[in-house]
């Protein structure tokens, strides 16, 4: 039986990837410091280990028994990158290079590292879907560290021999994302207010745009991803081509719901990206994954979780 490590699988998208190896008869071990996921979401078949990615020697002790890493541990927050600058680049670019140096396990085989990246290294693209060679400039530090994983995915296969597969996720939804923090995804937060009738907030003019992917089907390009990982360190979109502004967002998720809450508007935030909306073409062609979910099959699934 091959075991997988799956950093971060105590939160929203680590939990769900970890529920289906489970599933497909992988046995898992989740390395998670608890800061945004919680035990509760953590299939009871994994071995969970609390601990820091950022910690050397736990890593390597870990990564020692595994065949392959999914790693996933950050704080997935743009804005949080604003406010803690240097906590986050700690966490979310040390730890990413910490994770690489682990997976050449010297003396064996390197084991091959899935890793999440994100529509963040873009920064603010034209209305037009985006591909993966479309410039990278991204606008926060989030942004910017998710962009120097790639570059030391890279190294790692140039130097190293370890082989890579990064994701860059667009806006991912689905049952179990945290609606408790203000940093949250927008569709838990408009999610849980609606369905405790209360108000919704939307920052800037609301004609700023996304493309939402349901979670269920980012798992699956995650595990396709096991079959992608090379020393060349490839990177896909991972999205569903489709966009939706955050007003029309706010109305369908209202309609979805079938009540109807009010609508506040405070200033935008600062690095909010204007237009966000991926090309899935080249992890179609070479993952021969599309999202399947709708956003309104999405919405009604996640209302249905609470
Ligand atoms: P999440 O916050 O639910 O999950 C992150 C997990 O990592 C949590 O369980 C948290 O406790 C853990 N973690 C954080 N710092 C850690 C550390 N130092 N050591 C060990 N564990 C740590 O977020 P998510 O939405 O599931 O995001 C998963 C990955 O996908 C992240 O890398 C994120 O940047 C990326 N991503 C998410 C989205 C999205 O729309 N949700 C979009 C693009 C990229
Ligand atoms: C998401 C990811 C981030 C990163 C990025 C890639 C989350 C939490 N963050 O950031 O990890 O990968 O995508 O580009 O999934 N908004 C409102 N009202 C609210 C909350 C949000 O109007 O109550 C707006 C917000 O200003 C933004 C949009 O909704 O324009 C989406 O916000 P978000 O926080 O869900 O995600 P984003 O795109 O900033």
């Amino acid at each position: 039986m091959k075991t997988m490590l799956v950093t971060g699988g105590c939160g929203f998208i680590g939990s769900h990837l970890v529920d289906v190896l489970i599933d497909q008869g992988y046995q898992v071990i989740v390395l998670d410091d608890l800061s945004t996921g919680r035990e509760y979401n953590l299939n009871d078949q994994a071995e969970l280990i609390v601990g820091n990615i950022t910690n050397s020697t736990l890593v390597n002790s870990i990564i020692k028994e595994t065949d392959a890493c999914f790693h996933l541990a950050a704080i997935a927050s743009t804005q949080s990158s604003n406010q803690d600058w240097v906590g986050t680049h700690q966490v979310n670019l040390t730890g990413t290079i910490n994770i690489f140096n682990v997976a050449r396990r010297t003396g064996k085989r390197p084991i091959p590292v899935i890793y999440a990246s994100s529509a963040a290294v873009y920064g603010n693209t034209e209305e037009n879907l985006i591909d993966e060679s479309y410039p990278k400039q991204p606008l926060t530090a989030y942004g910017a560290d998710k962009l120097g994983c790639e570059l030391h995915a890279k190294v790692a296969g140039n130097i190293d021999g370890v082989p890579t597969c990064g994701l860059r996720f667009f806006n991912v939804y689905g049952p179990r994302q945290d609606p408790s923090s203000p940093y949250s995804g927008v569709i838990s937060i408009f999610a849980n207010r609606i369905l405790s009738n209360q108000s919704i907030t939307i920052f800037g003019d609301g004609n700023q745009t996304r493309d939402f992917i349901f979670v269920s089907d980012v798992v699956r390009y995650l595990i396709a991803a096991l079959n992608q990982a090379t020393t060349e360190a490839p990177v896909f979109n991972v999205c569903t081509g489709e966009r939706i502004s955050i007003h029309e967002l706010a109305q369908t998720a209202m309609n979805v719901a079938e009540q109807v809450v009010p609508i506040l508007h405070q200033d935008p935030r600062e690095g909010d990206i204007r237009y966000s909306i991926g090309n899935p073409k080249a992890a179609k062609d070479n993952f021969n994954i599309t999202a399947n979910i709708t956003l309104q099959e999405g919405l009604s699934q996640l209302f249905k979780s609470f």
